[in-house]
């Protein structure tokens, strides 16, 4: 490493103790900073045309999916997938309200990771990107034609679930893995008997090549270690997946110090294809379990909730050759596998250098039963023997690994607030930049599949400071873009995300811009509230139930007023946008209703439900801006008294 650089000599100056605070302010617009004129050049986007990129970051506590555009850094919408979203209505909805259920009820958040998008041999094919829900245990699948949540699936036996969700190169499985080892199956049981009877599930879910659908295949029940992140072999490495795992001392308590005393945690190197035929021919345990299966269908607009009841387990000691342990130093965080899919690069987080294994030094030393011992049973690979290199990064606190198409990686390093490019097989440093400030992950759009695309990478930062005008004490993170095209990496851009993000997925946006959907088709709509035309618009009294089928179109509701509804009626608008234009939206907000507005697309029926408690004449609007007329979107709701004989009646506008 031949430049010191201001940031780790300010870091050997304040110590350890401020270094894992991971920050390290400095005054904006350092040596380092995009100052010339064409990395201005390089993210302007000029008005009307497009971006080159699709970039989906996860909102981590948002508990959603930010879409932005690249270079410009633009955000073009957020997607709900863990979280209520009063924007869209979704969770709030009648018809998206079993999305967020689950064995614990109803829960209308959750901490979103990491988003994976769908491969077809190695590569990106634009059909579905997928997401984990942390905490608890969920993943999503979202369609990248419509950009809504389609399906989210429940983990049992699983906590924390952080090392997903990351597919296989054909979308085989989508891969959930628990980060907290937990007893399996729950129990009440002494915390401080952990070691040895907490265990850690990690799931394999198919996904359904034509439709999606998702299913539990298996779980490997592994020993009680906790599994950070993950991704899979490719190319050569094709049916094995890597776990990174911590605390392989099993502590249960002061964790920061008791985790932390092994000199080598774990990866692990798990063969599903071996465990897939073990389970095929009858093996692995059905065990019963409680777990939420919730499915959003398109024409119905509607989603369903389903319990499922039982797993199959399988136990790793039970099937040779299925799974194997590569000590990895320092409590590895990141996971990371090439683009060749020959190394798997563990990311020590209290080291400052980076381990690479070799894939195929893993196979030899299989073959040769090079073991180093073993641990409940699965062996332990020798270090040495699997060891392809280490990077002597010059960095402190690695932690994530992305790569481009020429041989390089890239690794961000928290502690030093920096990434640093390296040479795959020489190991080499070729160059570094300084991050603003404490980066998390990084992405290459392409990143995690066999073609890269190279030629930005978005770096995520943890801290922001002074990096925007301050907006009191919380700042949103902030985000920054390089240009990785030539040999040193170029700060180009600054630009501030939405929640927390973690990692994020990238594509080009030739692979995403036809097939986005531009409306529902109204002879497609199947939902049973659904009317074809305002000409069926009507109300029905079912005992205190009343239900609206209204319709929107520019710029009316029909029916628009509604009398004779009665105090402790609960009142259901069906609405359906009868709207055939691209984004033309109506949305409908109820004075004192419970639930938010909702946000009508063109061709869509939507439901909110409001309870009439007290008498009077109450108003309802459009909430969507839809023409020079939305303002007059209205209409009203007379309430009578409980035991009022005023009839039921609406008027249709005509
Ligand atoms: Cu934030 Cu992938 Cu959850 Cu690292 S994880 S930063
Ligand atoms: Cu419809 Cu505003």
């Amino acid at each position: 490493m031949k430049t010191i650089h201001f940031n780790q000599i300010r870091i050997s100056l304040v110590g350890m103790a401020l270094m894992f605070l991971g920050c390290n302010p400095q005054g904006s617009g350092g040596s380092d900073g995009a100052l010339s004129s064409s990395a201005a050049e390089k993210v302007y986007i000029a008005p009307g045309e497009q971006d080159e990129y699709y970039a989906f970051l996860s909102g981590g506590y948002s508990g959603n999916l930010t879409v932005y555009g690249l270079p410009s850094g633009r955000m073009f919408k957020e997607i709900p997938v863990f979280s209520q979203f009063p924007t869209s209505g979704y969770g709030y909805s009648e018809e998206t309200q079993p999305m967020l259920n689950t064995s614990h009820g109803f829960v209308p958040w959750d901490d979103l990771h990491h988003p994976d998008i769908s491969q077809t041999n190695g590569e990106l094919d634009g059909r579905w990107i997928f997401a984990n829900g942390n905490n608890t245990p969920r993943i999503a699948r979202i369609s990248l034609s419509t950009f809504e949540t389609e399906e989210i699936i429940e983990i049992p036996n699983s906590a924390g679930n952080h090392s997903s969700a990351f597919i296989t190169e054909n979308t085989e499985y989508v891969v959930a893995g628990t980060r907290f080892s937990v007893p399996v199956p729950q129990r009440d049981m002494p915390i401080n008997e952990y070691k040895g009877n907490f265990k850690g599930a990690l799931t394999f879910i198919s996904v359904d090549p034509e439709e999606g659908h998702m299913e539990i295949a298996f779980q490997v029940i592994m020993p009680g270690f906790n599994y950070d992140l993950a991704r899979p072999g490719r190319g050569e490495s094709h049916g094995w997946f890597f776990f990174s795992t911590y605390n392989t001392e099993e502590a249960n308590t002061l964790m920061e110090v008791n985790s932390s005393q092994n000199d080598k945690d774990f990866i692990a190197a798990i063969n599903w294809k071996k465990v897939e035929e073990y389970v095929a021919q009858g093996g692995g345990e059905s065990v019963a379990v409680n777990y939420a299966h919730n499915l959003y269908d398109e024409s119905t607009h509607s989603a369903t909730s389903t319990m499922i009841k039982k797993v199959v387990t399988v136990d790793p000691t039970q099937i040779p050759g299925a799974v194997y342990l590569l000590p990895t130093p320092k409590s590895p965080h990141g996971c990371d596998v090439d683009p060749s899919g020959k190394y798997i690069i563990g990311a020590g987080k209290l080291s400052a250098d980076v381990t690479v294994h070799s894939f195929t030094k893993m196979t030899e030393a299989i073959t040769n039963e090079d073991f180093d011992g073993e641990a409940y049973g699965i062996p332990i690979l020798n270090f040495d023997n699997v060891l392809a290199g280490v990077v002597k990064s010059g960095g402190l606190g690695p932690l994530h690994t992305e790569f481009d198409s020429q041989g390089n990686a890239y690794t961000t390093f928290f502690i030093s607030s920096e990434v640093v490019k390296w040479e795959l097989g020489s190991w080499e440093v070729v160059d570094r930049k300084p991050t603003f400030y404490s980066v998390g992950h990084l992405m290459i759009p392409g990143g995690n599949s066999r073609k890269p695309y190279g030629k930005y990478l978005v770096a995520m930062n943890k801290i922001t400071k002074d990096r925007y005008l301050p907006t009191g004490p919380e700042m949103e993170h902030s985000a920054q873009i390089y240009d990785i095209s030539g040999e040193k990496m170029e700060l180009l851009y600054d630009f501030p995300t939405h929640g927390e993000p973690h990692y994020a997925a990238g594509c080009s946006a030739d692979l995403l811009r036809d097939k986005s959907k531009k409306i529902y088709r109204l002879d497609e709509n199947n939902h049973p509230f659904a009317i074809t035309s305002p000409a069926e618009a009507r109300v029905e009294r079912d005992g205190k139930e009343v239900h609206i089928y209204m319709s929107t179109i520019r710029s009316h509701f029909t029916p628009d007023n509604i009398e004779g509804i009665k105090v402790g009626d609960r009142v259901y608008f069906h609405v359906t946008n009868h709207e055939q234009d691209f984004d033309v939206p109506h949305g409908i907000a109820m004075i004192g209703a419970n639930t938010s507005e909702i946000l009508v697309m063109p061709g869509q029926t939507k439901t909110i439900v409001w309870e009439a408690k007290q008498v009077g004449v109450w108003p309802f609007y459009c909430t969507d801006f839809c023409s020079a007329l939305h303002q007059e979107m209205q209409g009203y709701i007379r309430v009578s008294p409980a035991n009022s004989n005023v009839e039921l009646s609406w008027s249709l506008g005509d």
